[in-house]
């Protein structure tokens, strides 16, 4: 069974060590979210590819969701007694060593595809984890201030030092028009049997990669189970309220079921708190299943993807 996943970074991540145990025999791509990638210290980060890496290959801290277990931060240390900005993004030794890497031999020419496959033959996630694209896409965040005066942050600014408390007005995908899937992208999506969407961002994750041309029509084609990332009209984990809201989208399992819509997912698996949503008309089209969703523990992360998996088989069979 060849599944693949649109994956963002923390939530994704633990989904996808629940699916290698639901679907051991399946032959898993995980095409990953480059928007949130940014150039520090002349170095480039890529959070989402890594903290699937790092997760499924056994070095991520998991108390934080991302970066490195057994972390120490010399490095930081060093560059605060620089006075070196920015200093609201930590980069710990150990992680640093992944971006000095990567730089290295992207500046050698390598594509991020060629090098996420370099970084992974010492991690050994388990799953074939590319890069939605080769080509640069940053999310920026457009804030706008009462006298309507408008400024662009990275969206990692907003995330991490604004803890995306001042509102955006809008969030864009920069480069992400003129975007090119990565080799083996769009191959992966149209040979999967089934298609998922883990519980990430819809927005700046899920939403990130369908915005490089090509993959949405690719997507739209299969059978697609999503796993919503909203549980009781709040987010699982992170700020997906505040992305939500710059799309006029409300923070609701169904609301998100929604925006996706019948014409791109099959099946949206839904908390047991929010199982209204299998009644309301704007999922029509929609298959939906209401289970628990809370990711606690690997057994119970398991079950949701097992969940997903057998209602996608169940939907494609349909389809047949
Ligand atoms: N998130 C934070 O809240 N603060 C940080 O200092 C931070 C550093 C960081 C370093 C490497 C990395 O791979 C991820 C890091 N994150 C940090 C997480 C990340 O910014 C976001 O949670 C994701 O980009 C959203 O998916």
């Amino acid at each position: 069974m060849r599944i693949t996943v649109l994956a963002g970074g923390v939530g994704a991540a633990r989904f996808l060590g629940g699916l290698k145990r639901a679907a051991p025999d399946a032959e898993i791509t995980v095409i990953g979210n480059t928007g949130d990638d940014i150039t520090l210290f002349g170095l480039r980060v890529c959070p989402d590819l890594d903290t699937v890496m790092y997760t499924l290959g056994g070095g991520i801290n998991t108390e934080q969701g991302w970066g490195r277990a057994d972390e120490s931060f010399t490095i930081r240390a060093e560059l605060d007694a620089y006075d070196a900005s920015p200093d609201w993004f930590t980069l710990g030794d150990r992680d640093f060593a992944t971006h000095i890497l990567r730089s290295q031999l992207l500046a050698s020419g390598q594509p991020l595809s060629a090098v996420t496959e370099v970084l992974c033959r010492r991690w050994q996630p388990g799953v074939r984890l590319l890069p939605m694209s080769d080509d640069p896409v940053e999310t920026h965040v457009v804030l706008s201030d009462e006298a309507g005066r408008r400024t662009v942050v990275h969206f990692q600014e907003w995330w991490v030092r604004m803890r995306a408390e001042t509102p955006a007005a809008e969030i864009t995908a920069v480069g992400a028009a003129q975007a090119v899937p990565a080799p083996g992208v769009l191959d992966a999506i149209g040979g999967a049997d089934l298609l998922l969407f883990p519980p990430s961002n819809p927005v700046v994750s899920i939403g990130t990669i369908l915005a490089v041309p090509g993959i949405r029509a690719a997507v739209a084609a299969k059978t697609v189970v999503g796993v919503s990332p909203i549980i009781g009209g709040s987010p699982v984990r992170g700020m997906a309220d505040a992305c939500l809201a710059a799309i006029g989208v409300a923070t609701s399992a169904a609301a998100v079921g929604a925006h996706y819509g019948p014409g791109l997912i099959n099946g949206w698996l839904v908390d047991e708190q929010d199982k209204a949503a299998a009644d309301d008309p704007a999922l029509a089209g929609i298959e939906v299943r209401a289970l628990p969703l809370y990711m606690r523990d690997l057994p119970a992360t398991t079950a949701i993807a097992r969940a997903a998996v057998d209602l996608a088989l169940e939907l494609a069979r349909g389809q047949a």
